[in-house]
């Protein structure tokens, strides 16, 4: 038999190693790893950490949502106008208060707070957070996720916040990931340096290494895209949208866009939410939602546009600003780019 020459195919010396970790606890791999973070070593660690207990429980918050009256609309809007449910507003409480605790993040940008959180400390890192994304999901029982980006202040810590602390482009995160409340709990997470995936165990109260080093399928055969809001698109999303049925590719769509976008990221596919002839910008919010999972995608050799430029350059006006968003596997999004 022949044997493969290919050297793009063989593991690096980097990925075999992270691969040897499957099983380690979060916490292990976070120290284990310390050193691929270009700053202070422990600063990154306790944030994650705080994430991690943070979205721990709301994980136990969102698994109780069934048994008892957390579910259901508080009455009130956030500043987009969407009803905000209890558990959106509890998670938002949650990560605050955890984010709030550790003392290394200044700032919170959330999609449940109309102008950024100042937390009043000397914390070198800003955060956008989604605490609790999939709303519409939330009563019924369906996957919902968390999103988070972090970038470094670059004003003096201690000194009051500047707008260029804030107004940070996603190209300046230095870390990112989702937490994803489905069939079992996951943390992915990347600080630059590939994809990793943790899966919960809940009897142990611990994270566990359980995806190595993912990459993402450069093809794949799964669109993703409200296809109720057709009437709305362009005509290139509609003649995308054809060129995917003519390929018998299979549609599949949640409306939680961390549980679509990692079945994309496992399996191969792309996600899309164009702007629309109702909201010219799209419906997701650049900060909070797609920043964070067009780094993921691209340390997993994927890819994340808004149709016209790679997502990570868009300039930031905005703290809730909107933006189409096209994100998954790298062939299809430069499919998708050729209409
Ligand atoms: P949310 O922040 O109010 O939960 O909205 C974001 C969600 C995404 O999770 C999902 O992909 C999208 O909105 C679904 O929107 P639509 O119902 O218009 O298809
Ligand atoms: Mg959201």
């Amino acid at each position: 038999m022949q044997r493969s020459t290919n050297k793009t195919n063989a593991p690096s010396i980097e990925s075999s190693r992270i691969a040897q970790s499957i099983g380690s606890a979060l916490d292990r791999f976070i120290k284990n790893n310390q050193n691929q973070f270009q700053y202070a070593s422990g600063e990154l660690s306790q944030l994650l950490r705080d994430i991690a207990l943070a979205s721990k429980v709301v994980n136990r918050e969102v698994n109780k949502a069934g048994l008892i009256d957390i579910m259901g609309p508080m009455g009130t809007q956030n500043l987009g106008g969407d009803h905000q449910q209890k558990l959106d507003v509890l998670a938002n409480i949650r990560f605050t208060r955890a984010l709030a605790k550790g003392g290394e993040v200044c700032a919170l940008i959330s999609e449940e707070s109309d102008s950024f959180v100042d937390l009043n400390n000397e914390g070198k890192y800003v955060i956008a957070i989604d605490p609790l994304d999939g709303s519409s999901n939330i009563d019924v029982n369906v996957s919902i996720g968390t999103i988070f980006s972090i970038y470094r202040r670059k004003t003096q810590p201690g000194t009051p916040i500047q707008s260029i602390d804030i107004l940070q482009k996603g190209s300046e995160q230095v870390a990112a990931g989702y937490v994803l409340y489905g069939s079992s709990t996951m943390l992915v997470y990347t600080t630059g340096h590939g994809v990793n995936g943790f899966t919960y165990e809940p009897s142990l109260g611990e994270y566990f290494l359980s995806h190595p080093d993912l990459k993402m399928p450069e093809g794949g055969k799964i669109y993703s895209i409200n296809e109720g809001l057709s009437n709305a698109f362009s005509k290139p999303v509609l003649d995308y949208i054809q060129y995917c049925k003519s390929q018998n590719y299979t549609a599949r769509y949640i409306g939680s866009l961390v549980a679509d976008f990692h079945r994309n990221m496992l399996k191969g596919g792309i996600y899309i939410y164009p702007a629309t002839s109702k909201d010219g910008s799209g419906k997701l919010r650049l900060m909070y939602e797609c920043n964070a999972l067009a780094f993921i995608s691209e340390q997993a050799d994927g890819m994340a546009t808004d149709g016209k430029q790679r997502i990570l350059d868009v300039e930031i006006k905005d703290l809730h600003q909107r933006t189409a968003f096209y994100v998954g596997s790298k062939k299809m999004v430069e499919k998708a780019m050729s209409y």
